[in-house]
């Protein structure tokens, strides 16, 4: 049965199975993916990750109602929650958890949230994410928002799918510099110290604060593996009539008290500042190029090394393996020489 008409025409039920399909990867997933991409690349995505228990499930709960509301004039946007749990084995219950916080969501129409756990996924967190993120996009939800733990490398690719990354804190949540050990700042485009009703908020925002004053925007270039060029972001810029782009984005921090939706309008207004920046400054058309970019890359990569393994046998490939674990050749010689093999075959 053929899905896609059904999600563009905002029948829940079709969604939910074509998301179902897609995380099982299914071949239909896959079509129905090419057959919405023309429709996606106007959502905005907006990720929100952090260490275990800061409040992430909380705060999206409230920034999904204030999107809900109509204030400042803005009519109701759509809303899509994905709740990755990667970790599985030390929050095995988050999902059940993150069902009673955004239990305020449920019943509306206008709100979809999924959650998904890693196990058993079979393309990786970041792709899978990705394909959920793109039916949602052509589904019509205008914003959509990501929940990540932790700070690991699925975290760090999904940051990279978001337009928009909250890194949220909390106050005494032992050291403060674990978050900017594990680098996790450097994807941050809203700094959020939640449970800014318990003690230690200022310390905390001290130490944050020193942390962004030590590091330095980094100008955008983007490389083209395949000749080599890199692109100066000036070469994208979407409109030759746009303003000078700003010359770079000062993370702000931003403090919350999601139990108490104290902070929430601060927040989405921060949110909203950023989103001005990305499309006045044409970082959007940038970010969403190089998402592409990265799509692309790693599609080429597995079809031709899927290719390459074709062309070559088990045995042969095992006996290089064996020439390299006895130090007969090098790694470099063993490239090569399954190199010539293709070419051989080829020409
Ligand atoms: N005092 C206080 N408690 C909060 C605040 N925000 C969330 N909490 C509580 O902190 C606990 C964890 O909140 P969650 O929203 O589940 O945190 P999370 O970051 O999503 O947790 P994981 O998904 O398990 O990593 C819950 O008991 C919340 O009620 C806040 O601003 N102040
Ligand atoms: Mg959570």
């Amino acid at each position: 049965m053929n899905l896609t008409a059904p999600v563009l025409a905002g029948d829940r039920l079709a969604l939910s199975r074509l998301l179902t399909q897609v995380e099982n990867e299914t071949a239909q997933g896959y079509a129905a993916l090419e057959e919405l991409f023309a429709h996606t690349g106007k959502a905005h995505i907006i990720g929100v990750t952090g260490a275990p228990g800061t409040g992430k499930s909380s705060l999206v709960n409230q920034l999904a109602r204030y999107y809900r509301q109509s204030t400042d004039g803005r009519s109701p946007c759509r809303v899509a929650v994905i709740a990755v749990d990667p970790s599985s084995p030390f929050t095995g219950g988050a999902i059940l958890g993150d069902r009673i916080r955004m239990k305020d969501l449920t019943g509306d129409p206008g709100v979809f949230v999924r959650s998904m756990a890693s196990r058993g996924l079979l393309g990786g967190l970041a792709r899978t994410t990705a394909s959920m993120a793109q039916i949602f996009d052509a589904a019509g939800y205008e914003v959509i928002l990501i929940e990540t733990v932790g700070a690991g490398q699925a975290e760090v690719e999904i940051a990279r799918l978001a337009h928009t990354t909250l890194v949220v804190e909390a106050p005494g949540m032992g050291d403060d510099i674990q978050a900017i050990k594990a680098g996790i700042l450097e994807i941050a485009d809203i700094l959020v110290i939640n449970k800014a009703d318990q003690p230690g908020v200022e310390n905390s925002e001290r130490a944050l604060r020193s942390m962004l004053d030590l590091s330095h925007p980094v100008p955008h270039v983007f490389k083209q593996p395949a000749s080599g060029k890199t692109i100066q972001a000036d070469e994208l810029r979407p409109h030759p009539g746009l303003p000078e782009p700003l010359p770079f984005w000062a993370t702000p921090i931003q403090r919350t008290i999601a139990t108490q939706d104290t902070g929430t309008a601060e927040l989405a207004a921060a949110i909203h500042a950023h989103l001005t920046y990305l499309k006045q400054s044409g970082e959007w058309v940038y970010r969403d190029r190089a998402r592409l970019q990265a799509m692309l890359d790693s599609l080429l990569q597995e079809a031709l090394i899927a290719r390459w393994r074709e062309t070559i046998t088990e045995s042969h490939y095992s006996d290089i393996l064996n020439s390299l674990l006895a130090r007969r050749i090098t790694p470099f010689e063993a490239l090569s020489s399954m190199l010539v093999d293709v070419n051989a075959r080829t020409t």
